[in-house]
């Protein structure tokens, strides 16, 4: 075989789903042409006469799947630290929000900043995600809340992607509040109504997303506005359970949505839901952690009904200010009880079925993208148990 890059003398967490736990192969090589991988297996099945351009010995470093963050609104203006020294002082989030502070102080902020200035704060946010090993990510919008906005933090996110090396699927989340200035039902017309096929139009949006919450949208509310994602043609992802039981997990399964996120309120028929709808639960430990939450997402029962589990920062100014999935990591194997292995599969495997690309994306797989990171760990359960380590010493996207 002809590679242009080979890599030998690894361990490989394959994360192929026909292999147990992390699908680790030791003593492994890893081939890629035109991007994609196109060898994957024991330095020794390699087939005689293979050639490359370049090669690697890897001195039995890990390499596993390029990460995949699959839930962040990465793209706003201004931090919310003064809420957060507000918060420390005894004020909790949903007053502060109903007060007009919380996503509205960062609306206001967003608002008012350039794309230039959203673009340069963004970029710099992506490179602390790049350095461990990120590969692809999502951007959400949801600080607009106009069309102007809303499509501008959108068209950053695409910027993003064409200035680094990076995937970057986009979600639009108009429904993440209810602007001041707008009255609710003509607010999610406008949004099922104009904004949904407009970003759609525009090449700018790749899902659609929707806060389902007392201090948001009901479930109600935001089927009208999934209905016009389905009839665009654009996925479905919802935040759903996260301060309370509205029945968001029930909603995301019955939209048929990619993956529900947060679910710490979930209850069983949401979850039974989820499992029939193949709805990935995207956990997301860094909010839980800045909100003191109490409250669990219900991990042995997800475990239990075959739920798939994907883990996420959710970076944003408000209720996760996380620029590092491998923080995510630990926080979610030590606050949410996942095991290592499956801590793994939650920022490789799942979380690119979580944003669609499960085909392409998540697992090193003969003819997927070849997405890697390269590890100086000797064992895979390391990039889970350091906090604060950033053991990444390469990062391959798309071959290179
Ligand atoms: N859930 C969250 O935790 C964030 N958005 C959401 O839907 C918080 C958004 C913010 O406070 O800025
Ligand atoms: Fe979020």
């Amino acid at each position: 075989m002809r590679f242009d890059r080979l890599w030998r003398g690894a361990n490989l967490a394959t994360l192929a789903p026909q292999r147990p736990g992390i699908g680790l192969i030791e003593r492994g090589a890893l081939g890629v042409a035109d991007g994609r991988i196109a060898f994957v297996g024991e330095e020794a099945e390699l087939p005689a006469g293979s050639e490359a351009k370049e090669e690697y010995n890897l001195q039995g470093r890990l390499v596993s799947p390029g990460l995949i963050d699959c839930h962040t609104h990465l793209v706003f203006a201004a931090d919310r630290s003064r809420e957060f020294e507000l918060r420390l002082a005894g004020a909790d989030y949903q007053s502060i929000a109903k007060a007009g502070g919380g996503i509205f102080s960062t609306v206001r902020a967003t608002r008012a900043a350039s794309e230039e200035l959203l673009l340069s704060a963004a970029s710099e946010r992506l490179r602390a995600l790049l350095a461990e090993g990120v590969t692809t990510l999502e951007i959400k919008s949801g600080y607009g809340l106009d069309s102007e906005t809303e499509l501008r933090m959108l068209r950053v996110a695409r910027r993003l992607a064409q200035t680094n090396r990076v995937e970057i699927r986009t979600t639009l989340l108009a429904a993440h509040a209810l602007p001041p200035e707008r009255e609710r039902s003509a607010y999610l017309a406008f949004i099922a109504d104009e904004l949904i096929p407009q970003a759609k139009r525009l090449g700018l949006a790749d899902a659609v997303d929707g806060f389902c919450e007392g201090i948001a949208f009901s479930a109600a509310e935001l089927r009208r506005v999934f209905a016009s994602a389905r009839a665009q043609g654009l996925a479905v992802k919802v935040h759903a359970d996260q301060l309370s039981d509205t029945g968001g997990a029930a909603l995301a399964a019955e939209c048929g949505a990619l993956s529900a996120d947060h679910l710490e309120w979930s209850n069983d028929e949401g979850i039974a839901a989820l499992a029939r709808s193949g709805t990935v639960a995207v956990l997301l430990p860094g909010a839980f952690f800045m909100l003191r939450e109490q409250r669990r997402p219900p991990v042995a029962a997800l475990r239990k009904a075959g739920v798939p589990i994907a883990i996420a920062t959710d970076c944003n100014p408000g209720t996760s200010p996380l620029l590092s999935i491998l923080t995510a990591m630990n926080m979610a194997a030590i606050q949410f009880g996942l095991t290592a292995d499956e801590t793994i599969a939650a920022v490789t495997r799942e979380a690119a079925r979580a944003l669609g690309r499960g085909g392409e994306l998540g697992t090193l797989e003969i003819g997927k993208q070849a997405d890697l990171a390269v590890w100086n760990v000797e064992r895979a359960a390391e990039l889970v148990y350091w906090v604060g380590r950033n053991p990444l010493h390469a990062r391959v996207w798309r071959g290179a």
